[in-house]
């Protein structure tokens, strides 16, 4: 089989093709990315010689360049994982935001529609829920649950699946939708707050955190993810959106001391900034419906999964490194100031 994947050189994209590349040799992924801020080669480089490996620099709203890859290549999955995905960046700036979440979805659509397609796989996430609120911990996010967003980014994501499912119904469009909870893991970009909090720490940089630091998010590691969208594809029922979450909710500030006491720094790097505007209190998925129907249980619990992240930016320091002294720097000093 042959399997686009959109978004491959950014953060859960570049996972899945390493995951998809080494467990399917007889399958070719390939890889389709614009290479934007947050998309990176260096998270290919370990799968760029691979026989079943193919890169095209493309941006996915550039109808032409998007059906010249679909008649050459004639696929039969796609996986659609490029966005722009930073809240922040959404609130600074939306218009990218519509042109390639919403616009870019739409011209996804259309080659699958125009070269026709087996299965095609939208890449959504529990924002497209809204919040939930602090003091109700028996709420959770299910496949039911109204849309309901709050920020650009997550705005733009709605209107991606509400258009897959538009062509679900009305072209018979063989669709599934996956909203996944927070990821964390090997090659997240540093705007991020995982691994922006570990290479704070580990330069003793301060660590930004927003407003009191109460704010909830349901932490997977990304590996996990790659393995439940793995499922849908093959499994799935067409027409379908699966939750993805592993009930692993952490306070920002869990997260936050986690990290310090693992790379044993001081606590009193951790400062508080202004609030996020419109910030979504806690997010929390119920994954009974890809339990049930697929099978899927996370397989890394978060201590686990923690401690092999930070080991992997330990390991990868050029990596971010090689991201955080280029443009990245004039980034953090408009949102951060120079800390
Ligand atoms: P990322 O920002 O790390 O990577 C995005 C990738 O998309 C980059 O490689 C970038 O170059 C590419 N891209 C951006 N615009 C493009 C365009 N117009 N054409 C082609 N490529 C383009 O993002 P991520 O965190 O890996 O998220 C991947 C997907 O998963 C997104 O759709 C996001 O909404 C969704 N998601 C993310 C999380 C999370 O916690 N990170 C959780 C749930 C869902
Ligand atoms: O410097 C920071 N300080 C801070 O307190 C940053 C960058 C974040 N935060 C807070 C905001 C959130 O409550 O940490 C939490 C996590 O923030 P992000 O890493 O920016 O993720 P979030 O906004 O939750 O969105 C992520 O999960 C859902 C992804 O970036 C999205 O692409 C995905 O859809």
């Amino acid at each position: 089989m042959k399997i686009i994947v959109t978004g491959g050189a950014g953060f859960i994209g570049g996972n899945f093709c390493h995951y998809m590349t080494n467990k399917y040799p007889e399958d070719t992924i390939l890889c389709i990315d614009k290479l934007t801020y947050a998309g990176n080669m260096e998270t290919l480089a370990p799968i760029m010689d691979k026989e079943n490996f193919k890169f095209f620099k493309a941006d996915i709203a550039d109808r032409d360049a998007i059906y010249k890859i679909f008649e050459e290549e004639k696929p039969d999955i796609v996986v659609n994982f490029a966005a722009e995905s930073h809240v922040d960046r959404s609130i600074t700036d939306p218009e990218i935001f519509l042109r390639t979440n919403i616009i870019g979805t739409s011209v996804m659509l259309d080659a699958c529609r125009k070269y026709g397609i087996k299965r095609y796989h939208q890449v959504s996430t529990d924002e497209v829920y809204g919040d939930l609120p602090l003091d109700r911990p028996d709420l959770f996010f299910t496949e039911e649950t109204p849309i309901h967003t709050s920020s650009p980014y997550s705005a733009s994501k709605a209107s991606a699946d509400l258009l897959v499912q538009a062509y679900a119904r009305t072209y018979k469009m063989p669709c599934t939708i996956s909203r996944c909870s927070n990821n964390y893991g090997p090659y997240h970009f540093p705007e991020k707050l995982i691994p922006l909090i570990i290479a704070n720490a580990l330069n003793d940089k301060e660590l930004p955190v927003y407003g009191k630091g109460e704010n909830v998010r349901d932490w997977l590691y990304v590996e996990d993810h790659c393995i439940a969208i793995d499922l849908i594809i093959r499994k799935g029922t067409p027409g379908e959106v699966y939750n993805i979450g592993g009930h692993n909710e952490k306070t920002n500030l869990e997260v936050v001391k986690t990290v310090l006491a693992q790379l044993h720094k001081s606590e009193d790097l951790i400062t508080y900034v202004t609030d996020r505007p419109g910030h979504d209190r806690r997010y929390a998925i119920d994954p009974t419906k890809i339990h049930n129907e697929l099978g899927w249980l996370p397989a890394t619990p978060f201590d686990e999964g923690i401690k092999k992240t930070i080991a992997w930016y330990l390991d990868n320091r050029e990596w971010w490194e090689n991201i955080i002294s280029g443009e990245y720097a004039n980034y953090y000093d408009k949102m951060y100031g120079n800390r």
